[in-house]
């Protein structure tokens, strides 16, 4: 099965089971870094406050990272498309539609809300829930890829995962190591991006983040 991961997987593997939405749910915990059971804007800035911290940033680099993580949702899910996609997704999604708005006038959003919005991405379909966490993914790239070299060092790894309260370096090392499909000690943006895609919506339980960071859903 080693091999099965240096590709995103298919959609036909895209379903909405309990052990998806069981890792979507720890997900849920991951960006919920204030803890309060709660995601919201506190969380986003939050996670800028660390990375400015962590990397001392000034002026306008530490504006730029509060501005992404601010309105990265908006981006990520597409706000400003056509008035005819609107529509639809209004029809088929409402419940990825609202958690953008509600996210968007600093509504807070439980983990039943963004879990069952994900949910019905999933079901609606497979191939706009790849994609739409593949920007997701992406975008966190471009954050974790502090030099913007086009590579996620080890270094630039541990800081991130900090910011995101995982300080455990045997945790981060395991991530980093099962996403390192070429092992030349860097991960590219898909190899970061598969590694993701595969975890979240893959139904392989021997997947190493599910190993790592959700042993629990190991059982399901
Ligand atoms: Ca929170
Ligand atoms: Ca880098
Ligand atoms: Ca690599």
């Amino acid at each position: 099965m080693e091999t099965r991961q240096s590709f995103s997987p298919g959609l036909e593997d895209i379903q909405f089971t309990a052990f998806t939405e069981g890792k979507i749910r720890w997900w849920f915990g991951m960006l919920d870094v204030d803890k309060d059971g709660l995601m919201s804007q506190g969380d986003f800035h939050l996670i800028a406050d660390r990375f400015v911290k962590e990397y001392d940033l000034t002026g306008e680099k530490a504006l730029e990272i509060r501005d992404w993580l601010t309105r990265g949702w908006e981006i990520v899910l597409d706000m400003d498309k056509d008035k005819e996609t609107e529509q639809e997704m209004r029809c088929f999604i409402p419940l990825v539609i609202k958690m953008g708005e509600d996210l968007q006038v600093g509504k807070k959003i439980s983990q039943d809300d963004f879990t069952q919005a994900f949910g019905q991405l999933i079901q609606h379909s497979p191939a706009l829930a790849k994609s739409t966490l593949q920007k997701m993914v992406s975008a966190f790239f471009d954050i974790f890829d502090h030099d913007r070299d086009g590579f996620i060092m080890r270094d630039e790894m541990v800081v991130a995962m900090r910011c995101f309260g995982y300080d455990d370096p045997d945790m981060v090392e395991m991530a980093f190591a099962s996403m390192d499909l070429d092992k030349d000690d860097r991960l590219s943006r898909k190899e970061y991006i598969d590694g993701w895609l595969n975890f979240i919506l893959g139904q392989d339980k021997q997947h190493a983040f599910v190993a790592t960071f959700a042993p629990h859903l190991t059982q399901l």
